[in-house]
């Protein structure tokens, strides 16, 4: 196993964490360093390809917190040690985490964090609940979003409706969890084979890690593939029209993208260079542009990319609601609102620093330790519900 491998490694939490983790290193069928964390022993006893660590087993014996992050956070904090132990020397994680339970919108924070006071850079795929879950789900799943993106280099979103449609299939329910996981898992594996595959051009670790290092906040994953005489235009085509990508923003705000093109040693030269026309016509002339190819025979015959694009950390003052002259925090979301650094450039670990949008008190050092600010309600840093 090469050093980049070794370093890099894919992290499952929460019971739909660790099988969407399990489901892609299924799929990749190769060398992938995993691991996973569920409070849950019966969740994960079926998930034998790879580790799995019990969270919390002192305090909830081995069972789900039903559905509550407050207990899915304390799991964790009981364990942090072993957390930490089990994440030692990773330089590059991919954190999998299905929001709406408790360990998932709970715990994900806290592992992210551990692997940023270990010197880790993170990218976390977080998907929301199908809208058949429910409305209650949902909004729980979403009032974690903010937690994570500040606890982690880059974050991509993808509602578990938006994998189904991406499958094609309307079929019955028994098929929506399967479906979406079969594209989550599929578009995991381009992207590790990307990131792990010696390319001609090459799009490694290394690359990834220094975008991440930028602190780009939110981001988008595509996939798309296409076969025939026009493949190359035709993945383009497809890649761009992706349901992953969601309604917005348009494609010309993507401030950098990250595009992997996966494809048999019978991809030609023109159709590389159609590639790279078709997609950066669809960008704006300022978006950041790196390219990879990864020539596997497993592809011969097709073209696969895969993308991700950073949509980029909002500016100050742009289309930012005004705060409230004293009440500067998201209660929604428990966020602190107007901190718009890159989380790269947030202070780390045990440093303090100022931060901004704290209404009388921004000028005031913040107590931050292990990337969590004191200073905040526990409620808001929490997640809690308060009854109104
Ligand atoms: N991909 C996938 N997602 C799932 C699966 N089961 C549930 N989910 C999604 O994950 C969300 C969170 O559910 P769980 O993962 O079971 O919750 P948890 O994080 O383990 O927390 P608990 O409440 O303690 O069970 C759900 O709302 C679903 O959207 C599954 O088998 N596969
Ligand atoms: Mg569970």
């Amino acid at each position: 196993m090469n050093d980049a491998i070794v370093s890099m490694m894919l992290v499952g939490v929460g019971g739909g964490g660790c099988r969407l983790a399990s489901a892609a290193v299924r799929t990749f069928d190769g060398e992938l360093a995993a691991i996973g964390f569920d409070s849950d022993a019966v969740a994960t006893r079926g998930i034998g390809n790879m580790r799995c660590m019990i969270l919390g087993a002192k305090r909830f014996d081995g069972h789900g917190t039903g559905g509550d992050p407050v207990k899915g956070r304390s799991a964790a904090q009981d364990d942090a040690e072993a957390v930490a132990a089990a994440l030692a020397g990773v330089r590059l994680a991919v954190v999998v985490t299905a929001l709406g339970g408790g360990v998932g919108n709970g715990a994900t924070p806290l592992v992210l964090n551990t692997l940023r006071n270990a010197g880790a850079h993170t990218l976390c795929l977080a998907t929301l609940p199908f809208a058949f879950e429910g409305r209650e789900r949902l909004t729980q799943a979403e009032r974690a979003l903010p937690l994570i993106e500040e606890a982690s280099d880059g974050l991509v979103v993808l509602p578990l409706d938006q994998l189904y449609a991406v499958a094609g299939a309307h079929e019955t329910l028994a098929d929506a969890m399967p479906q979406a996981e079969a594209v989550f898992s599929a578009a995991l594996t381009l992207f590790w084979r990307l990131v792990t595959t010696p390319g001609f051009i090459a799009l490694d670790a290394e690359s990834l890690l220094a975008v991440l290092a930028q602190g780009r906040g939110r981001c988008r994953l595509a996939v798309a593939s296409a076969a025939g005489a026009a493949r190359a235009t035709e993945a383009v085509a497809r890649l761009c029209r992706s349901p992953l990508l969601g309604k917005a923003p348009p494609l010309q705000e993507v401030q950098a993208i990250t595009l992997g093109v996966l494809a048999g040693g019978d991809l030609r030269l023109a159709e590389l260079s159609e590639i790279s026309k078709h997609m950066q016509a669809a960008l704006a002339r300022g978006c950041e542009w790196r390219m990879g190819t990864v020539l596997d025979e497993r592809y011969a015959g097709s073209i696969h990319l895969v993308a991700l694009l950073f949509d980029g950390p909002r500016q100050p003052g742009a289309r930012l609601p005004e705060p409230a002259a004293e009440e500067t925090f998201d209660a929604a979301g428990g966020s602190l609102a107007g901190d718009l650094r890159p989380a790269a450039r947030r202070p780390r670990g045990r440093t303090g620093g100022r931060l901004q949008g704290r209404g009388r008190f921004k000028d005031v050092e913040a107590t931050l330790i292990n990337g969590e600010d004191l200073d905040r309600p526990t409620y808001l840093r929490l997640g809690i519900v308060l009854d109104r």
